[in-house]
């Protein structure tokens, strides 16, 4: 067993163990009331300490957890390409230029990017939510935000390698949800961009 397995494993565990000590905990809340001994005030001195417990963990959580968030990802760096993104039932259309919604349907043209440089994504919807999820040629999921109508999500990245990246819907949409995407290409930093 791999290491990342083995980590899987004790991760489930770990949650199995927790789940079956809730259960527990309710079957036993279902019995006839028991006054604790040392009455009332001790059951809630120790609501108390759990509950102060319970906040401690959820700053704690927050803290580590918000720092991390990809709101701030390359917030301080100015995009040096904005690409526009109108997802609709079941396509996307990816263009250099703004997209007017209430406008005639933009026809989708094919987007180079270069690596190493910050782009923006300018992401909005023609119809109903849908997802923009970028994936790598491996299927790993990098960056990924919302395609709203009336709203345009900024989606900044920074593509480090070179290659074709594809788009996919992760938001179910619509009976074709499952077909929806489209790709593009990531160039060199260096080479030449050719449209
Ligand atoms: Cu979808």
């Amino acid at each position: 067993m791999s290491p990342k397995h083995a980590f899987l494993l004790v991760v489930f565990l770990l949650v199995a163990i927790a789940i079956l000590y809730v259960f527990y905990r309710v079957y036993r809340s279902s019995l006839p009331f028991a006054v604790p001994q040392g009455g009332l005030a001790n059951a809630n001195q120790k609501r108390l300490i759990f509950f102060l417990l319970l906040a401690g963990t959820a700053v704690i959580l927050s803290t580590v957890s918000f720092a991390r968030s990809p709101y701030f990802t390359f917030a301080d760096e100015d995009p040096s390409e904005v690409v526009y993104v109108a997802a609709r039932q079941f396509a996307y259309v990816l263009s250099r230029e703004a997209i007017n919604p209430q406008g005639t349907p933009a026809a989708a043209e094919p987007i180079q990017l270069r690596a190493g440089k910050v782009v923006e994504f300018r992401v909005t919807s023609l119809d109903v939510n849908h997802g923009f999820a970028i994936y790598n040629d491996r299927g790993h999921l990098l960056a990924q935000t919302q395609a709203m109508p009336g709203y345009v999500n900024r989606l900044r990245w920074k593509f480090d390698e070179p290659g074709t990246y594809q788009l996919l819907c992760i938001e179910f949409c619509g009976a074709a949800h499952a077909y929806m995407s489209a790709s593009f290409d990531v160039i060199s930093g260096n080479e030449s961009q050719t449209r």
